[in-house]
């Protein structure tokens, strides 16, 4: 069965000021659908058709003859998720256990949001910046072009896209002032949190 794009979880207008329509329009409706679009197509007729997202993104990780699979279905997965992470009232902060292993792993939420957008402005070219759980423990870390959490035995948390199309419409050449507008509206903590509480709770039932 072919992989369909999902609706956005909000209209394409709801995170203005900070990512315009526009920008949604783009990224959404070309940027994502046409990584949905070839994904589709270079799986028609092998091995990897029928299988869950996440099983083509294991199966295809690290495997050069599988590059342009693994590229294409890690951009459906890293898209679908970073729309989710974020929600039109976002950016508090975080609560209960992730805010306690923040502050116990990661210095706190300040340091955080520093660390974070730190990783977010280093990563050269197009990438990822990424929270996730490794082993028990919270990490800030950034990847390039398509690859994730789930390549390297960790599980992502929150991301934010840092290739030029998520931001160059409202930004322009300001990744750090996308950035930071991420950090402080738009992150959506409930969702983070639920990621966590199934990552720590699928480890326990393990
Ligand atoms: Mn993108």
């Amino acid at each position: 069965m072919a992989f369909v794009l999902p609706d956005l979880p909000y209209a394409q207008d709801a995170l203005e000021p900070h990512i315009s329509a526009r920008t949604l329009s783009f990224h959404h409706g070309k940027h994502h659908t046409t990584y949905a679009d070839k994904l589709n197509g270079l799986i028609a007729g092998t091995a990897h058709e029928g299988r869950s997202l996440d099983e083509i993104i294991v199966a295809s990780a690290g495997d050069a003859a599988h590059q342009g699979v693994f590229n294409n279905a890690a951009q459906v997965w890293n898209h679908s998720f970073y729309w989710n992470c974020m929600t039109p009232n976002g950016g508090e902060a975080p609560t209960g256990d992730l805010a306690a292993r923040i502050d116990i792993d990661l210095g706190g939420f300040e340091l955080f949001k520093a660390d974070f957008a730190a990783a977010a402005a280093n990563q050269f070219g197009s990438g990822w910046a990424w929270l996730v759980l490794d082993g028990d423990t919270l990490k800030i870390t950034a990847t390039g072009n398509a690859d994730l959490p789930m390549a390297h035995g960790q599980h992502a948390l929150l991301t934010c896209d840092v290739w030029e199309h998520a931001y160059y419409l409202d930004f322009q050449n300001r990744r750090p002032d996308y950035v930071a507008a991420f950090l402080e509206n738009l992150v959506n903590w409930d969702f983070v949190a639920r990621q966590l509480a199934e990552a720590t709770g699928a480890k326990s039932a393990a």
